[in-house]
C-alpha cells in the first residue's frame, strides 16, 4: 500500500472524497444504536443471598459468579417474587405475580403447563423483536394441556409454545419424577418400546421405592418426603416406570445442561439471542459430578454450588471465546432463598460450619422474611453498564417490561400487569428502582422503601423439617430494613398508622 501523494495547494479529489466519506461514516455509526445485546439470563435454584463470595461468603469461593459481579452491577435489593420455584419462575416469564392466578404453587412433575400460550411472555416478546430464544435447564412450569403430558408423544404446549424456539429442560425438579430430559417437546433417548408412565397419587409399575427398599439408596436417603420411586439410587417424589434408556444420571446433569447451553450460544452467535439458563444446583437432591465431590468441604450442597459456578464459567468463557461478551447482557439471579435440609440426609446441616446461605437476612426458602425472596441479582453488560453496586429495588417480575424497553417493543396492554420498566435501574442509571415490592410465600408481605410489613397469619412460626422461620405471626409485623436488615425488631406496635397504611396498600395491590 502506498499513501497517495497529497498536494496541499491542489487537493487530490480522491483523497478529499475518502476523508469526507470516512467522517460521514463515523458520524452515522455514532448516531446508530449499537446492535441489540444478546441476553443470557442465569437463574439458580435455591441459591441464597449469602451463598456466593460475590455477596460476602468467606467459606465458599465462587470465582465465576464473582467475575460477573466484578465486571457488572451487583444489586443488594434484588428480588424473586415468591419464596418457591414455580411461582417465582412464572412471574419472571410472564410479568405477572403468580398469586394472581390459581394453581401456581410448587407443581408436581406431571402437571399441565400453567402459562397460557396466548399471553405475552419474556421469550415471546424478545422473539418478536428478532431474537432467537432458548431455554436450557429447570422448567417447573408444567407441560402439556389439561391432564398433563403424555411423555411418549410430542409434549405440547410447553416452552416452545410460549416463546422459546429451542428448549432442553427437565420438567420439574431433580427430586420429582420423571427423571428424564425433554428437548423441543420430546423425551431425549426414549425407547418407544419402553413407554414412560408417571403417577403422583399411587404406585405405578414395580420399580422399588425409598419407603419399601431403603437399602437400595446409594448417595443419600430422605429426611422428609422423597420416599417414592428410586431412580439412580435416589428416591424421589412421585412414581414412575419405563423410559429406562432415557433416565438421567444426576451426576451428569450440570455437564449436560452446560454442554447444551454452550452449543446454543455457538449456534446462535451470529444473531441476537436470548438464553434462559436455569441450573438445577443447589436444589435437592444434591448429587454433583464426581469431580466436585468433597471440593467445598461443606458436603454436597457446597459442592453443588461449586459445580454451578463452574457451569457459569463455561458460559462466560464461551462468550469470551466468540467475542460476544462485550455486547451480551448477563443477568444472574436465583429463584428463591436458600434451604439447608430440603428433604435428604446429605450432610448439608452437619457440614455447614460458619457459612450463612442467607447472609445477613432472616428466614430462607418458604419464608416471608427477607431471605425467602431477596436473592443474588447481578447485571453485566460491559458495553453499557458500569461495574459497581446498586441498592436500587429491582425484581425479576420487571424483566419483561425492562427487556421490552431495551429492544424497543411495547408491552401489549393488559399483558404483564405487574412488570414495570426498570431498565434504568438495571443499567445503573437510576439508584432507586421500584418503590414497592410484594413478597410472597403462601401469604404476603410488602416492602415499601425501607419499610417491610408482614401481614398477620396463623400457621407454624417455623418449618420444623427445613428449620426455616416462616414469619407467621397472628400479630402484624413491621421492620425498618435500613436499620434492621435482619428483621429482629418488630415496630408494628410503635407505628400503628404505618402498619394500617401498608396493610391497605397491600390489599389494593392484590386487588389491582
Ligand atoms: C417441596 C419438597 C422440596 C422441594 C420443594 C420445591 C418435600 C418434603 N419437599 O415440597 O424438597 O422439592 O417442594 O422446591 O417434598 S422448588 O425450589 O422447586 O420450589
Ligand atoms: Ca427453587
Amino acid at each position: 500500500f502506498r499513501w497517495p501523494k497529497v498536494d496541499c495547494r491542489r487537493p487530490n479529489v480522491g483523497v478529499v472524497f475518502m476523508a469526507v466519506a470516512l467522517l460521514w461514516c463515523s458520524a452515522w455509526a455514532g448516531a446508530q444504536p449499537a446492535a441489540p445485546p444478546n441476553i443470557v439470563l442465569i437463574n439458580m435454584d435455591d441459591l441464597g443471598y449469602g451463598d456466593t463470595s460475590a455477596y460476602g461468603a468467606t467459606t465458599i469461593k465462587t470465582p465465576q459468579i464473582d467475575r460477573i459481579a466484578r465486571e457488572g452491577l451487583r444489586f443488594t435489593n434484588g428480588y424473586a417474587t415468591s419464596a418457591t420455584c414455580t411461582p417465582s419462575r412464572f412471574s419472571m416469564l410472564t410479568g405477572k405475580y403468580a398469586w394472581r392466578q390459581e394453581g401456581t404453587g410448587v407443581l408436581p412433575g406431571n402437571a399441565a403447563l400453567i402459562i397460557d400460550p396466548a399471553r405475552t411472555t419474556l421469550p415471546a416478546l424478545l422473539r418478536s423483536a428478532g431474537y432467537h430464544t432458548g431455554v436450557v435447564g429447570k422448567w417447573h412450569l408444567g407441560l402439556g394441556g389439561a391432564g398433563g403430558p403424555d411423555w411418549n408423544q410430542r409434549i405440547s404446549p410447553g416452552p416452545n409454545e410460549i416463546g422459546f424456539a429451542y428448549s432442553f429442560i427437565m420438567a420439574a425438579t431433580g427430586d420429582r419424577v420423571p427423571t428424564v430430559y425433554v428437548e423441543d417437546g420430546r423425551v431425549v433417548g426414549l425407547d418407544p418400546k419402553d413407554p414412560i408412565r408417571v403417577d403422583y397419587e399411587k404406585p405405578i409399575g414395580d420399580w422399588p421405592t425409598g419407603k419399601a427398599n431403603p437399602e437400595l439408596l446409594t448417595t443419600q436417603r430422605p429426611s422428609h418426603g422423597h420416599d417414592q420411586t428410586i431412580v439412580n439410587g435416589v428416591s424421589r417424589i412421585g412414581y414412575m416406570t419405563g423410559g429406562k434408556a432415557a433416565l438421567w444420571r444426576d451426576q451428569d446433569m450440570a455437564d449436560t445442561f452446560t454442554r447444551k447451553a454452550v452449543s446454543y450460544i455457538e449456534q446462535h452467535q451470529r444473531e441476537p439471542f436470548f438464553l434462559y439458563f436455569a441450573t438445577h444446583d443447589p436444589h435437592v437432591p444434591r448429587v454433583p459430578h464426581e469431580r466436585f465431590v468433597g471440593k467445598s468441604g461443606m458436603g454436597p450442597r457446597g459442592d453443588a454450588i461449586l459445580q454451578s459456578d463452574w457451569s457459569i464459567g463455561q458460559l462466560l468463557d464461551t462468550l469470551d471465546r466468540l467475542k460476544l461478551a462485550g455486547n451480551t447482557l448477563v443477568i444472574f439471579t436465583s429463584d428463591n432463598g436458600p434451604v439447608v435440609d430440603d428433604g435428604y440426609v446429605d450432610q448439608a446441616v452437619e457440614k455447614l460450619g460458619t457459612h450463612k446461605p442467607w447472609g445477613p437476612l432472616r428466614g430462607g426458602k418458604y419464608s416471608r422474611f427477607e431471605a425467602g425472596t431477596r436473592v443474588p441479582f447481578v447485571v453485566r453488560w460491559p458495553a453499557r453498564v458500569r461495574p459497581g453496586v446498586s441498592d436500587a429495588l429491582v425484581s425479576q417480575v420487571d424483566l419483561l417490561a425492562s427487556m421490552a424497553a431495551l429492544v424497543g417493543k411495547a408491552v401489549p396492554s393488559g399483558e404483564a400487569p405487574d412488570s414495570v420498566n426498570q431498565l434504568k435501574a438495571l443499567l445503573g442509571e437510576d439508584p432507586k428502582g421500584r418503590d414497592h415490592i410484594v413478597e410472597h410465600a403462601g401469604r404476603f408481605a410488602l416492602r415499601d422503601g425501607r419499610w417491610k410489613y408482614i401481614e398477620p397469619s396463623e400457621g407454624p412460626r417455623r418449618n420444623e423439617q427445613t428449620n426455616t422461620e416462616l414469619a407467621n405471626d397472628p400479630a402484624p409485623q413491621l421492620y425498618d430494613l435500613d436499620a434492621d436488615i435482619g428483621e429482629t425488631k418488630n415496630l408494628a406496635a410503635q407505628q400503628p398508622e404505618r402498619v394500617k397504611a401498608m396493610a391497605a396498600r397491600l390489599v389494593a395491590i392484590r386487588q389491582g
